[in-house]
């Protein structure tokens, strides 16, 4: 039983081996360990905006809550009832659904908003099978200085910035991810690679082999997964964190073994000074190319 167990296991991974994608010319192709990527490589959507934007630099210390689903463009949406409740007061977080649905929308005329791609590189934790992209404290996340509409403030704007500290960035905009990523038995996974499979997930640095996400920054972050709302850190905000244990979610979700599914980041940086953008996740995310975009 033990041998032929054993020999299932290297049939798998030959399998695995020589199913691994052929290398497209001009394609970077990631590192491997043992047949894990070394690394994940997203491409996402940067979406520049300028701090006199209705939903920039005016709502701080706000917050407004998302529609638990996306919408029929695979977007995020307000609340509308929430939306409705707060509107006109000083909790209200964003202007309107419709200027909330520019943070997510391709502007051809460059008025509102510049598109300008950008890509992120989470790396594995030491073989711990945990991804990291870590843009926080001394060294955050600012994608698109000295591209877009420049650094902040910028004349254009024609408003002064109460806040400019920590040097001089391109603050101000949105970025989108969108990944793709197959959703598998929980029993089937080593993903720490200590030879005990479906071990449960403790914390970050424990996460046995659960299938884990989890965002810390500052500020808007909305994650969905097969279009349902799992990570909503809405608002301006100081750096928080929040995550989702994907195999806990799953029957809600819908998700089942072996099955595709998407998983979608929104980020919205609307306030300096910080801009603090943490990803941690056991999921072997990769962009997701039909996804792109408007
Ligand atoms: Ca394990």
């Amino acid at each position: 039983m033990l041998s032929s167990t054993k020999n299932l296991l290297l049939v798998a991974g030959l399998a695995a081996a020589a199913s691994a994608p052929a290398a497209v010319a001009g394609e970077v192709q990631p590192a491997t360990h043992d047949g894990v990527p070394t690394s994940l490589f997203l491409e996402g959507t940067v979406r520049d905006f300028l701090a006199s934007h209705a939903d920039f630099e005016s709502y701080p210390g706000t917050y407004n809550k998302p529609a638990a689903v996306l919408d029929d463009e695979g977007k995020p949406m307000l609340d509308l009832a929430y939306y409705d409740l707060v509107r006109g007061s000083r909790s209200q977080s964003v202007h309107s659904p419709a200027s909330f649905g520019q943070w997510w929308r391709d502007d051809e005329s460059e008025q509102i908003s510049k598109t300008l791609k950008h890509t992120i590189e989470l790396e594995q934790i030491n073989g711990s099978g945990v991804y990291r992209f870590a843009r926080e404290n001394s060294n955050q996340f600012f994608p698109i200085d000295g591209k877009g509409w420049g650094t902040t403030p910028n004349p254009e704007d024609g408003q002064s910035l109460r806040y400019q500290r920590g040097g001089v960035h391109n603050y101000h905009f949105t970025y989108e991810v969108s990944t793709i990523f197959t959703y598998t038995d929980p029993r089937s996974r080593d993903l720490d690679g200590d030879g005990r499979k479906g071990e449960q997930f403790k914390n970050v640095n424990n996460p046995g082999d659960a299938l884990f996400f989890q965002f810390t920054g500052d500020d808007d972050v909305f994650v969905f997964i097969n279009g349902q709302l799992v990570v909503d850190l809405g608002g301006v905000h100081q750096s928080q964190s929040a995550g989702v244990n994907v195999d806990d979610e799953a029957s809600r979700l819908g998700l089942v073994y072996n099955g595709n599914y998407e998983l979608k980041l929104f980020f919205a940086e609307r306030h300096t000074s910080q801009s603090n953008f943490k990803i941690e996740t056991s999921i072997q995310l990769a962009t997701d190319s039909s996804a792109h975009y408007d």
